[in-house]
């Protein structure tokens, strides 16, 4: 049977009414990128890529971490396509705008180039995170920082690029959550996975364990009856898995369900918390919510926070919508 592509999907969720022209052309430019990304990420120290920044490779040029790379590829992809008013990077701390003589277009995008880096130089998976956002701001003024603080349940689109054993694409634009796996001879990511759904309930969950001492009670009690076991009130036994790498720990979730949190505490409180509300949060909950999961921040659904900066951090729990409901139950009614 022939193979369905990232091309030939999009074509059918425009044909459906699901999406415009320009916002497919704008997610093909976004999967583009992410391939040359995987090409960087997967020739690990034979590139000289690997390690902190300011060494010299061969040809006596300053070295570039790899996420920086990924940045620069994910910035000049997407200037020229002329389907973004402006875009917003974890590795950049202003709004980058289009370059003047670029063709601009009605979209935000806002993205993790290079996710869970600090894996890159131990060769554990890593990932980028993307979501787009509509240009609130008509007429040609250039979009500044206000145009992005937007709620999670404005996003149009959220998907992010999986560079494990194979490399993967994941993708929602608020009709289910749809995977494709890159087939390296013809370059093309083939739709593998229609329809990624995450079990309602789970015996998995994620988080590190090390903070502990630093959790608030909601999240000592919940973890700790997980850890009971049996034995204790959830009355079954549970697994723990913690790649240290957002992409990776939800996609295992989307494949085989589980609970991932990182929660407040005293550690990360005078930051508001570990993980980015506009390019982590956001397009990993509304991905998990169209999986038929659950994402709040332990009080409120994530989606629905009312963002004041750019690369606010928030706490994360989600995946199977019966542990994350729990959590957050624990969070609101504590005598539950
Ligand atoms: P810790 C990676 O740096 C990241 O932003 C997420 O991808 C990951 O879930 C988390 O931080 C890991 O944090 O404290 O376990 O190193």
């Amino acid at each position: 049977m022939a193979r369905v592509t990232l091309t030939q999907h999009l074509i059918e969720q425009q044909r459906a009414g699901r999406i415009t022209a320009d916002l497919r052309l704008l997610i093909e430019v976004v999967a583009r990128a992410c391939k040359a990304i995987g090409v960087n990420v997967s020739k690990g120290a034979l590139a000289g890529v690997l390690g902190e920044a300011g060494t010299d490779n061969v040809q006596g040029e300053a070295q570039k971490k790899l996420d920086v790379i990924a940045n620069e590829i994910l910035l000049q992809a997407n200037e020229w396509g002329g389907h973004l008013a402006a875009m917003a990077s974890e590795e950049v701390e202003e709004v980058h705008q289009i370059p003047f003589d670029y063709p601009k277009g009605g979209y935000l995008l806002l993205f993790d180039p290079l996710d869970g880096s600090s894996n890159i130089d131990v060769n554990i998976s890593v990932g980028t995170i993307f979501s787009v956002l509509s240009n609130p701001v008509d007429g040609p003024g250039e979009p500044g920082e206000i145009a992005f603080l937007q709620p999670g349940t404005e996003q149009v689109a959220a998907g992010y690029a999986l560079y494990g054993p194979s490399t993967m694409f994941v993708l929602t634009v608020g009709h289910g959550v749809h995977g494709f796996t890159l087939d390296r001879e013809m370059g093309s990511f083939v739709y593998t996975h229609p329809f990624m759904t995450i079990p309602v309930s789970t015996q998995e969950f994620a988080i590190n364990m090390s903070n502990m001492r630093h959790w608030e009670a909601p999240v000592q009690r919940y973890v700790g009856e997980l850890l009971e076991g049996v034995a204790g009130p959830r009355s079954k036994d549970f697994n723990m898995r913690w790649v240290a790498s957002m992409v990776s720990d939800v996609h295992r979730i989307l494949t085989r369900g589980g609970v991932f949190m990182y929660p407040m505490d005293a550690k990360c409180r005078d930051k508001g918390g570990k993980l980015r509300l506009m390019y982590e949060a956001n397009p990993m909950a509304m991905i998990v919510e169209q999986a038929g999961g659950a994402a709040t921040t332990g009080r409120e659904r994530i989606l629905e926070v009312a963002p004041q900066r750019l690369h606010q951090r928030v706490p994360v729990v989600l995946g199977s919508s019966e542990e994350v409901e729990r959590v957050t139950r624990y969070h609101l009614d504590p005598q539950s």
